[in-house]
């Protein structure tokens, strides 16, 4: 027999102390605070994931977003259920995919019958309150309190609609929806209620303009582009090869690229889209004589460059300049979106409110930056269907967390609304993100998402499909004026380059996919009669103007 010495005893006391320990920690399931939280709702447009440090450097520091992530919780595969904005926004309030909710594409108005999950907040006792962008061609419901921009809104000294008519307000629009959120938080709220306040940038949306402050500093900056910036869609499937999204071939001279629309003249560059000379004048024509000083002085020696060297440039040079300009422009609107995030978490941090807030900072959809030639978003290729999901949550979330599960704008309805204590009706169809920002993994089982997008034929021209997604595979139906099927293996292809559909190798994964797919549009009420109807109603909208729809811009 081996002698019992006091070094085994003690093995023995620290191994049974070790499991004790281990099983104690395992029971001990985190709960939600009993005391309701305010919520904070940050959502930018068309912010890619891809321009937040936090998510890669490669292109920005967003230090601000970035303490969100630090101090929170990052998700890495989050992403939307249609990848436009309106449709998102209304999933987002609705907790519904888009062909339940109905707003399915940017061009009819919300249905206003839907209940929007701030309607149950302010039953509750919630106080509301919405600024920035909407988008939905009507005001929102259960918000006591609103600014929002009409339509897309403009970016200098834009208008808004509020509870008490339209007003103008003089500055560039991201600071100005900062100025509205922060004066609300100091003058507005009221003390015995707990809040929801959403403030929606419009920026980074199309034309990309930046503010003043910032044309300088971007306009001489230098990015690294893409690997798949020539990407000429061999491989892939009718859809890619016909979407109008392209960076040489489709992006506007004056409105995106900021030519001067005299020097188009010059240089015998037609207005392609019917609409780049008035985006100009719409975006740039609207500044006030000191805010177009300063344009001028940065982007007319730009253009005058450009003018000169223009026609002995070829395709690969006009594509390499167009991206700079680009993502100049694009980035340079994202740096005062970043600021203005700083000056509220400095606000909260100063008076103490961040304690007891849950801030969420997200995007209605990703957006290509040159990633596969393309701007715009509506695939459900990754850079357009993930979106950032950054959420902080003091002494309820840890720290520096970071989440792979595949969750979806679908789930914010549920997550906030468990987060308040208010119950979440059941016709929803996400799932609440909670055990998740709780670190109580282990409940949370879902392995596919689905995806639906819709408008088409229109802008942009992306064919309608509808998709499931899991952590390894993509499979794509584009079923309109095609019938293709695409297949992507997300470990093997993260660049979505190859469609695998008819590889025998997997053939096994397709007929698997296909069930699954199947499985998922029946759970989620989803259906080919359903298509078609809305289809038609599309169809039949197009260009008849007795049907009421939301402006383009
Ligand atoms: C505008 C843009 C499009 C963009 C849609 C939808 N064109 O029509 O490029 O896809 O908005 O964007 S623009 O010349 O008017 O800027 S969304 O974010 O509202 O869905
Ligand atoms: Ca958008």
């Amino acid at each position: 027999m081996r002698k019992i010495t006091a070094f085994n005893i003690l093995a023995i006391l620290l191994f049974a102390g070790f499991i004790s320990c281990k099983s104690e920690k395992e029971s001990v399931k985190k709960t939600l605070p009993e005391k309701r939280p305010n919520i904070i709702f940050l959502m930018s447009d068309d912010h890619a994931y891809q321009a937040i440090s936090a998510y890669s450097d490669k292109l920005i520091q967003t230090p601000n977003i970035d303490r969100i992530a630090d101090g929170g919780i990052k998700f890495t595969n989050a992403s939307v259920t249609n990848s436009i904005c309106a449709p998102s926004r209304a999933t987002i309030l609705t907790g519904k995919h888009a062909h339940i909710h109905g707003k399915v594409d940017n061009v009819f108005p919300f249905d206003e019958s839907q209940l929007t999950f701030p309607q149950l907040l302010q039953e509750a006792g919630y106080q509301t309150a919405m600024f920035g962008k909407l988008h939905f061609g009507n005001n929102p419901k259960g918000i006591d309190e609103f600014k929002i921009l009409p339509g897309q809104g403009a970016y200098y000294n834009p208008d808004f609609n509020t509870n008490e008519g339209q007003i103008t307000v003089e500055g560039y629009v991201t600071d100005i929806i900062m100025d509205m959120t922060l004066d609300w938080l100091e003058n507005s709220r009221q003390e015995d209620k707990p809040f929801m306040l959403f403030s929606m940038q419009k920026a980074p949306h199309r034309e990309w303009l930046p503010a003043p402050r910032h044309f300088k500093e971007f306009t001489k900056k230098s990015f690294k582009e893409p690997e798949t910036l020539f990407d000429d869609y061999e491989g892939r499937g009718t859809a890619a090869k016909t979407a109008e999204m392209n960076l040489l071939e489709h992006m506007n001279w004056a409105g995106d690229s900021k030519l001067y629309p005299e020097m188009m003249a010059e240089l015998g560059i037609e207005d392609k889209s019917g609409w780049d000379i008035d985006a100009f004048e719409r975006e740039v024509g609207r500044m006030n004589p000191e805010q177009r000083a300063v344009w001028d002085s940065v982007y007319k020696p730009i253009m005058e460059e450009f003018k000169e060297k223009y026609p002995e440039m070829n395709e690969t040079e006009l594509m390499k300049w167009r991206y700079q300009r680009y993502m100049q422009d694009y980035l340079g609107s994202i740096a005062s979106v970043d600021e203005n995030v700083g000056r509220l978490l400095d606000y909260l941090e100063e008076t103490g409110l961040d304690e007891n807030t849950i801030i969420v900072y997200t995007s209605d959809q990703g957006f290509y930056l040159g990633e596969h030639g393309w701007f715009d978003k509506r695939f459900v290729y990754d850079e357009s269907f993930k979106t950032p999901l950054l959420i902080k949550w003091p002494n309820v979330i840890t720290a520096g967390t970071t989440n792979t599960e595949m969750v979806q704008n679908l789930d914010f309805a549920q997550t906030i609304l468990e987060a308040a204590h208010v119950e979440a009706p059941s016709d929803m169809q996400g799932e609440s993100l909670i055990p998740l920002l709780l670190g109580n993994e282990e409940e949370w089982t879902r392995d596919a998402v689905y995806y639906h997008y819709y408008e088409y034929p229109g802008i942009h021209m992306v064919k309608r499909h509808y998709a499931i997604v899991t952590q390894d595979y993509k499979l794509i139906h584009f079923y309109y004026d095609v019938d293709e099927w695409e297949l992507y293996d997300r470990k093997k292809d993260p660049n979505e380059m190859n469609n695998v559909i008819d590889d025998p190798e997997y053939a096994e994964v397709v007929v698997k996919l296909k069930e699954q797919l199947a499985d998922l549009r029946k759970q989620y009420g989803d259906s080919s009669e359903l298509d078609q109807e809305i289809l038609r109603k599309y169809l039949e909208a197009k260009d008849n103007p007795d049907i009421e729809t939301v402006p383009l811009h």
